[in-house]
């Protein structure tokens, strides 16, 4: 099953290189800020991470951040908080170069949390600081419950408008409850089918499921830049892992800004591939510009 809309590249793949060349026939701008550069004027990756209750957030966050234990939470002013708020940042000690702010998207339907989540966007997008602006959004919905995939809280979310272009990802989390359900119609169906034809099978329909789900959100406004899922046990299955994995180069692929870009890449620390692709795709980019002169 792919973990993505396909746009994204993917390590291995003949694609995952060749977007490290450059376009044929444009001038190539000057590769300019180096790392260093960038971190001193925004020491942060900002993340927002949307979803109803139980959707999977923390879960999703602990992994980004290689930890067991939960966030730091702090206010505006840095005191330390322990209340959920959107506006409160969320720091894990094993990665500070991260922020992440957590909400509970619009699930209670009420036009205060809604205006809430919009004016934070907002805000954020406004800011002429890099390090005070919003800089990608994970949006969490829950598969697990296949008679509601969206709520209409949740398609209004996508239907923001005036909110800046920060890049949003779609995470179908709990996609091993749609697989469990999905397999389980298939053995009723065909009661002879052999078990792993079922699971080959169960694979195909959760991956035309979550496509058509994606396809739908691109019918609005603020739509998905692109998608990933999460299955597995959380706790310890490298599945999970796999899947965080492709949440962080979907992620650095669909962050336009080439300096944002390198932030990501150097903040998140899991993944040697990411850090291996975005090195040689510089190096391209900036061995391409010197012959040019
Ligand atoms: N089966 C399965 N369980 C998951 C998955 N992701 C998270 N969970 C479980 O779902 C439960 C809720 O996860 P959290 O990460 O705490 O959810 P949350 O969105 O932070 O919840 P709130 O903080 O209450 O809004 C936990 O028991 C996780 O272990 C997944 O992909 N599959
Ligand atoms: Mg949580």
């Amino acid at each position: 099953m792919p973990a993505d809309s396909g746009a994204q590249p993917r390590a291995g793949d003949s694609s995952f290189t060749s977007t490290a060349q450059p376009a044929a026939n444009l001038p190539l701008d000057e590769p300019k800020d180096d790392i260093i550069g960038i971190r001193s004027k925004c020491p942060h990756f900002r993340i927002l991470i949307i979803g109803r209750a139980n959707a999977g957030k923390t879960t999703i966050l602990k992994r980004v951040c290689n930890s067991v234990k939960g966030p730091e939470i702090y206010d505006v002013n840095g005191k330390k908080r322990g209340e959920h708020d959107i506006e409160n940042q969320m720091i894990f000690k094993s990665n500070p170069g991260f922020i992440f702010h957590d909400s509970r998207g619009f699930e209670s339907g009420g036009l205060e949390e809604t205006e809430k989540v919009k004016n934070f966007i907002k805000t954020r997008a406004a800011s002429s600081t890099l390090a005070e602006q919003l800089h990608a959004i994970w949006y969490c919905l829950p598969m697990a419950d296949t008679t509601r995939p969206f709520l209409k809280a949740d398609e209004d979310f996508f239907d923001l408008e005036g909110v800046g272009n920060v890049p949003v990802i779609a995470i179908f989390t709990k996609c091993d409850g749609l697989f469990t359900e999905i397999r389980g119609d298939l053995m009723a169906d065909h009661p002879g089918m052999d078990p792993s034809e079922l699971n080959t099978k169960g694979e195909e329909e959760v991956e035309k499921k979550l496509t058509s789900r994606f396809n739908k959100l691109q019918q609005h406004q603020f739509k998905p830049a692109a998608h990933v899922y999460t299955r597995g046990n959380v706790h310890s299955n490298e599945e999970y892992t796999e899947c965080v994995k492709k949440l962080e180069q979907v992620t650095a692929g669909a962050i336009t800004s080439e300096a944002l870009q390198l932030l990501f890449v150097s903040v998140q620390c899991n993944n040697l591939d990411l850090c291996t692709f975005y090195a040689i795709k510089r190096f391209a980019l900036t061995t391409a510009f010197l012959f040019q002169k």
